[in-house]
This record gives C-alpha cells, sequence and structure tokens, in this order.
C-alpha cells in the first residue's frame, strides 16, 4: 500500500509538467514574412563612363562589377559596399586598385601575409587606392584620380582575389 502511494507521488509532478509541456506547445509560431528586397543591381556588371562609383562585395566572394569606366585626370568617389552576413574574419572584403603591369599573384601573396594591417601591405607601391577591409552591412567611400589606362582591381582578403577582381578603365 505504501509503494503504491509512492508510484503516484513520483507520476503526479511528471503528469502535470508534461500538461503545462502541451500548453506551450499548442502557442502559435509566427511566420513573418521577411518584406526585406532583395538588391537586384548584381545584373550588370560595367558601369557607364561616371566617376561616382558604388560596387558591391557579398558572400558569394563576388564584386557586383568587374569593369568599371572612368574619367581620367578627374576625382573619382568610390564606394564599397559589403552586402554580406558573413563575419569579417571569414569573408571580409576590401576593394583594391593596382597600378598597372602589377602582378596581381605575387601582390596577392604579399597582401595574405600582412593580416595585421587587413591585408594591405604598407611597403607594396603597387596600390593606387583601397578601402578598408569590410564586415557584414559595411561601406567604405575613397576617393582617388587616375591617369588614362586600364587597371586591375582585387580583393586582398586571403584566397579572394581569383575571383574578386576586374578592370577600371581611366579614358
Ligand atoms: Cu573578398
Amino acid at each position: 500500500m505504501r509503494k503504491l502511494f509512492a508510484l503516484t507521488a513520483c507520476a503526479l509532478p511528471l503528469f502535470l509538467w508534461s500538461c503545462g509541456g502541451n500548453q506551450e506547445k499548442s502557442q502559435q509560431t509566427e511566420t513573418t514574412a521577411s518584406t526585406e528586397s532583395v538588391s537586384s543591381d548584381n545584373g550588370s556588371s560595367a558601369t557607364e563612363n561616371s566617376n561616382t562609383v558604388v560596387i558591391t562585395s557579398n558572400d558569394q566572394m563576388r564584386f557586383d562589377l568587374d569593369q568599371i569606366k572612368v574619367k581620367a585626370g578627374q576625382q573619382v568617389t568610390l564606394t564599397l559596399k559589403n552586402v554580406g552576413v558573413l563575419s569579417k574574419e571569414a569573408m571580409g572584403h576590401n576593394w583594391v586598385l593596382l597600378k598597372p603591369g602589377t602582378d596581381v599573384a605575387a601582390f596577392a601573396m604579399e597582401a595574405m601575409s600582412n593580416k595585421k594591417n587587413e591585408f594591405i601591405p604598407a611597403s607594396s607601391g603597387a596600390i593606387v587606392a583601397h578601402t578598408k577591409l569590410l564586415g557584414p552591412d559595411e561601406s567604405d567611400t575613397i576617393t582617388f584620380t587616375v591617369e588614362k589606362g586600364e587597371y586591375e582591381f582585387i580583393c586582398s582578403f586571403p584566397g579572394h582575389y581569383g575571383i574578386m577582381r576586374g578592370t577600371l578603365i581611366a579614358e
């Protein structure tokens, strides 16, 4: 008789707990659809000849432009926007403009070993202009002026320059 009572006493709290659990479960889950629109300016891959440039970088390790045309001898205002969500440590991006004739692979190697300077090798004479290294949802605007010519640009974050690169044409 004593044994039976003990069992019941044990089972009671369990029963109550499971009841509470079921009530919790019956709560409605909110399913709010995100109304945030996805940027659609990934369609173009080249700019018109304009000295105000906006370029984006993303988690797929891409710039949205692979060719930029500007007017030579006039100040260029360039904004890099990182539209990705991955951390700066995992998927940081910058925009580095290199002098014509630069060995891009050699530069990228040098950049890779400059982690403390956010992959900008200070001693390198190859850089014309660069943004800072950006984390998710960050942007940076820089100004520079270039002479007529074709310049390569890259992201110097380790491993990115292979696909994160393009040409800036100054005419
Ligand atoms: Cu990058």
